[in-house]
Formats: structure tokens, C-alpha cells, sequence
């Protein structure tokens, strides 16, 4: 086993359908929730690379059920873009374990799963341009619209209330109570903060709005970009695919594209809704998403921003006050510096929301 990785990835291929000789195995990019490794594969002389995952599953307690979600939902992409260009590159595609699960659970209780992985694509952690953000929402429409006609039964829920707004409000409010870390007191301004928002959180839900298949973790680094058309080729991380409001993943767009700052970015200075960023955001949704969403989600484009903008903050606030139990951290402070960012993006949503809104009604 290679002892520098925190598991022998290894030996986990070897529990999965992959031909070839196993070459290498590296830790890969930036989620905050799994572990993620490239491992590289000599197939007859060809490099091939794959991407192997240890899904978190003290975040998804049923492993099982989000694999089943998973399975069938690239399964029904799958089948919808047979006749596209490039059809493998368009959606994830599972490699199976040697008993035919899509999952191998090691001795450890584990769960691994192996994709193969997208070449000549690459996700971006800040985003750099309004092209960008346009195919991003493009491709997170597009996905919504494909799994629109997903057969029933309905997916299950991997994380119950993922995006319950009030509730992640009251799991903030337990955490300023209990103060394990005791670090309240380093987070005094940003508590206040939070609790001022308190009447926002849940007019989302009293909306009524419809129940879609929807992505819930569209941040812009789990969208593959195209290197050589910069088209949103593959959406990815498929874990918290299940039940939800399209506004979820829309407004999580809006969290991580319109300011082209880092999540934990410290210069606050630099954080702010840039306009032309959610009108290439709204439209590159819209493209997609027109035909389905009813005027009542439309109307709400704009405000779901904040919302979702606001509730990854109380979630990150809360974590810091848990000790950064949840969200893996590099740094001290951290999950503090995200919240900020969060809340500033929040109050600069707040000064363009109204003309926001305008906007989008002109699409
Ligand atoms: P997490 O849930 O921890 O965010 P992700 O599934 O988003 O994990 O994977 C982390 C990163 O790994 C992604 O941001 C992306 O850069 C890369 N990645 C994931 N799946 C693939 C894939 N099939 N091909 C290429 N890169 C991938
Ligand atoms: C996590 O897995 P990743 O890094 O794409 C989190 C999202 C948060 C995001 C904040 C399952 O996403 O809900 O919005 O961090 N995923 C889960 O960056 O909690
Ligand atoms: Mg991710």
C-alpha cells in the first residue's frame, strides 16, 4: 500500500471490473465531503484514468440507497444521450464491482465506487467568466429537464431535508446553545448576523412550489467544463440527487458563480454579486429550464440566491461551532472565513435583488 494515501486504493480496485494493470493512485480535487482518488490504469499500453470515491458515509447514512439513486439516474441520462456527441463524456458512468454492485463495502464499512473518469474536461473552484457561468446553468437545466420524466418509484432521500432552510436555522441555534468548540465568542458578529435572517428562511417552502428530480449541490465545481468549447459537458457529484425545488440547485448557482471569488476567499472586499455573471447565469438556465418551471418558480430565480446563499452560511457557521465536524477544513477558521464569504454575498444579493429580479423577467 502506498503510505502516503490515507487508504489502499489499491486494493479497492481490485474489487472492481477494471482491466489493466494498476499504475498509480492520487488524492483529486476539492470536495469538501468525500475522498477522492485519481488512479491510473495500463490498458494495453494506454494510460487510463479513473476516479475512485469513498463515499462519506457518516454524511449519507445509507450508502445502499444513494448507490441505487445514482444507478438510476445515469442509467436514464444515459439513455437520453445515446444520440449526442460524445455520449460517454456526457454522463457518469459507474464501473461495477466483481459481484455486479454498483459499490464495494470494505472491512472498515466503507463504501467505494469507481467512475470512469471525464477527460479533456476540468471543473473550476471560482469562475472566470460570464461564458462560464452560462454554461454551467446551461448544463444544470439541461439536467433538470433530462430527469424530469425519471419512472417512479421516487429516489430516496440521501440527506431528509437537505435544503430545510428553518431546520439547518435551528441546528445553528443549537450549536450557539451548546458552544462545544467554544468558539462563539470569535463568532459573535456573524451569529447576530444569522439570527437577523431568521423570517427569510422559510418563505421558500410556503411557496408550495412543485416537487422536481433536482441536483441540490450545484456548485460550480461539480459541473465538468469542456477544455476545447468550454460547453458544461458533465454534471457531477450525483450524491444529493433526489426530491427537491429546482430552486435549490438554482440558487446554489448563484452562490458559487456570481462572485469570482473563492468559497473561503478572506479579502471580503472582493465578494460581491456581479451582475453581468447572474444575467449569463439566469440565461444559460433559462435556456433549459424555461419550458418547465411554473411563473411561481420564476419569480423566485432571484430571491432563491440569497436564500440558498444564506443557508450554506448558517450551515458553515454551525459547523464552526461544532468543531468542523462536518465540511473537511485546511485551515483554522476555515468554515469562519466561508461563512463570511457567504453573508457578504449575501448582502450584496439584498442591494441588487430588486433589479435581479427585473431582469429575469425579461427572459
Ligand atoms: P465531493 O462530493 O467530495 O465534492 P465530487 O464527486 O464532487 O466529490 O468529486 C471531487 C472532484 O473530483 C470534482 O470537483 C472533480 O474535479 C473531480 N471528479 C469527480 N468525478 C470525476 C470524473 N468522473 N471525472 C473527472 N473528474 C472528476
Ligand atoms: C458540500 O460535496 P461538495 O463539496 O460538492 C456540501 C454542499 C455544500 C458545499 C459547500 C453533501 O458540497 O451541500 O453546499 O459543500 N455537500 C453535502 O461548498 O453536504
Ligand atoms: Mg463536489
Amino acid at each position: 500500500m502506498d503510505l502516503n494515501l490515507k487508504h489502499d486504493v489499491h486494493a479497492v480496485t481490485r474489487q472492481f471490473q477494471l482491466r489493466g494493470e494498476f499504475i498509480s493512485a492520487a488524492p483529486y480535487g476539492n470536495g469538501h465531503i468525500n475522498d477522492t482518488y485519481c488512479v491510473v490504469f495500463d490498458q494495453g499500453g494506454s494510460r487510463v484514468r479513473y476516479i475512485v470515491q469513498r463515499i462519506n458515509h457518516h454524511v449519507f447514512k445509507n450508502p445502499a440507497a444513494l448507490m441505487e439513486n445514482i444507478q438510476r439516474v445515469t442509467a436514464h441520462l444515459g439513455q437520453k444521450s445515446a444520440g449526442q456527441s460524445d455520449p460517454v463524456r456526457r454522463v457518469l458512468t459507474l464501473i461495477p464491482a466483481h459481484g455486479g454492485q454498483p459499490h464495494y463495502c470494505d472491512a472498515q464499512g466503507n463504501y467505494w465506487r469507481v467512475y470512469i473518469f471525464i477527460e479533456r474536461a476540468r471543473t473550476f473552484d471560482a469562475v472566470e467568466s460570464p461564458q462560464q457561468a452560462f454554461e454551467a446553468a446551461k448544463a444544470f437545466g439541461q439536467f433538470q429537464k433530462l430527469l424530469a420524466d425519471l419512472p417512479a418509484p421516487r429516489l430516496h432521500d440521501t440527506i431528509p431535508d437537505f435544503h430545510h432552510t428553518p431546520k439547518r436555522f435551528a441546528a445553528l441555534e443549537k450549536a450557539i446553545e451548546a458552544d462545544v468548540a467554544n468558539r462563539a465568542k470569535l463568532a459573535k458578529a456573524e451569529i447576530q448576523l444569522a439570527l437577523n435572517h431568521k423570517a427569510a428562511t422559510s418563505i421558500l417552502l410556503d411557496a408550495k412550489l412543485p416537487e422536481r428530480v433536482t441536483h441540490n449541490d450545484t456548485k460550480f465545481n461539480n459541473v465538468m467544463l469542456d477544455d476545447a468549447t468550454g460547453e458544461g459537458i458533465c454534471v457531477i457529484d450525483l450524491d444529493t440527487v433526489m426530491p427537491g425545488l429546482a430552486l435549490y440547485d438554482f440558487g446554489d448557482m448563484v452562490r458559487t458563480t456570481t462572485s469570482p471569488t473563492q468559497e473561503d476567499e478572506r479579502d471580503l472586499s472582493r465578494v460581491s454579486l456581479q451582475f453581468p455573471m447572474f444575467e449569463a447565469l439566469a440565461r444559460g438556465y433559462l435556456a433549459a429550464a424555461a419550458e418547465f418551471l411554473t411563473p411561481a418558480e420564476k419569480n423566485f430565480l432571484a430571491f432563491s440566491g440569497k436564500l440558498i446563499t444564506l443557508e450554506i452560511g448558517l450551515r458553515f457557521l454551525t459547523d464552526f461551532l461544532a468543531g468542523d465536524t462536518y465540511f473537511k477544513v485546511h485551515r483554522a477558521g476555515q468554515n469562519l472565513d466561508r461563512c463570511r464569504t457567504q453573508f457578504k454575498l449575501v448582502e450584496s444579493i439584498g442591494m441588487q435583488e430588486a433589479a435581479m429580479t427585473k431582469l429575469v423577467e425579461t427572459i
